[in-house]
């Protein structure tokens, strides 16, 4: 795994999400767009490991670093983002439902909406020898509806792999607040074996984890928790810090430039007229 690679894609993503806070911000107040700034690293592994074409995937309303690891131009999410009826999605998703990649099965705005879907996906998939892959939040974790997909995924023994963007917080109220046990011991409760990387991991230990966990969802139920930090607030019409932002990116020279060219065509873009 190249490091140099990974350091582009959040380039990238930066960029484009840093776009849109400037086109929204004081265009729209109240948008609410959910940048995967911080989230970077589940979108990139998982979408260069995987056998994407071979696979079903669910999203959630911060999944822009997924379409963008997915292949998906600036040009097309931008175009969703703005409501073009010319995008794939006739702009009738917008940045919470994304589903402009074929293996994209959900991207869901309403909280653990995606994991029956999921579930669903799976129970097919088993027969037609497909992965399932569910992207969901640590705060998803406490509604009613994941312990009972996890109990009939369990059960089962349905193929997916649960992928947890565990920033430990949902909005503005920490995961310790709001659960009593941990997102492993959810998932132990049924049985499923959980992984658990952090942004300390490094590179080749996590990609070799996410290997494993890939292999073994073909045949049953697995879960891996990523730790890491939503760099930002919640939603863009919170966000009170951009410099605080892009100061964590600590860019050099080289890199500062990358990014402003990604984020000028991204502007472009956005204030392009159809
Ligand atoms: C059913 C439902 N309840 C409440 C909300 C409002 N809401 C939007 S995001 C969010 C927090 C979710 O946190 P988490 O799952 O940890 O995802 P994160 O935003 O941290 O990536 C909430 C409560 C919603 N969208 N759907
Ligand atoms: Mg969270």
């Amino acid at each position: 795994m190249n490091n140099i690679k990974y350091r582009n894609f959040q380039l990238s993503v930066v960029a484009l999400e840093f776009a849109l806070y400037s086109y929204y911000y004081n265009k729209e107040k109240g948008r609410n767009i959910h940048s995967s700034i911080g989230h970077e690293i589940t979108a990139y592994l998982l979408t260069s490991i995987l056998n994407v074409e071979d696979a079903s995937l669910m999203l959630y309303y911060r999944s822009h670093a997924w379409l963008l690891g997915l292949g998906i131009s600036f040009k097309e999410i931008i175009n969703e983002i703005k409501g073009n009826k010319n995008s794939l999605q006739k702009g009738q998703g917008g940045t919470m439902n994304l589903f402009l990649h074929p293996s994209i099965i959900d991207c869901n705005s309403i909280i653990g909406a995606q994991i029956p879907i999921a579930v669903g996906a799976a129970f097919a998939n088993k027969t037609l020898k497909k992965q399932t892959i569910c992207v969901l939040g640590d705060g998803a974790t406490n509604t009613g509806v994941f312990f009972e997909s996890l109990n009939i995924v369990s059960l089962y023994k349905l193929p997916i792999l649960f992928i947890i963007e565990n920033n430990e917080i949902a909005i503005n109220t920490s995961y310790s607040k709001t659960s009593a046990i941990d997102i492993k011991a959810k998932f132990e409760l049924f049985s499923i074996t959980c992984f658990e990387v952090s942004l300390n991991s490094g590179f080749e230990t996590t990609s070799s984890i996410i290997s494993d966990a890939i292999v073994l969802s073909k045949t049953r139920p697995v879960s891996i928790i990523f730790q890491l930090e939503r760099i930002g607030a919640h939603t863009v019409s919170m966000e009170r810090n951009f410099d605080e932002i892009i100061n964590k990116y600590n860019l050099s020279a080289n890199e500062k430039l990358k990014f402003n060219v990604i984020y000028e065509e991204c502007k472009t873009l956005l204030n392009t007229e159809d």
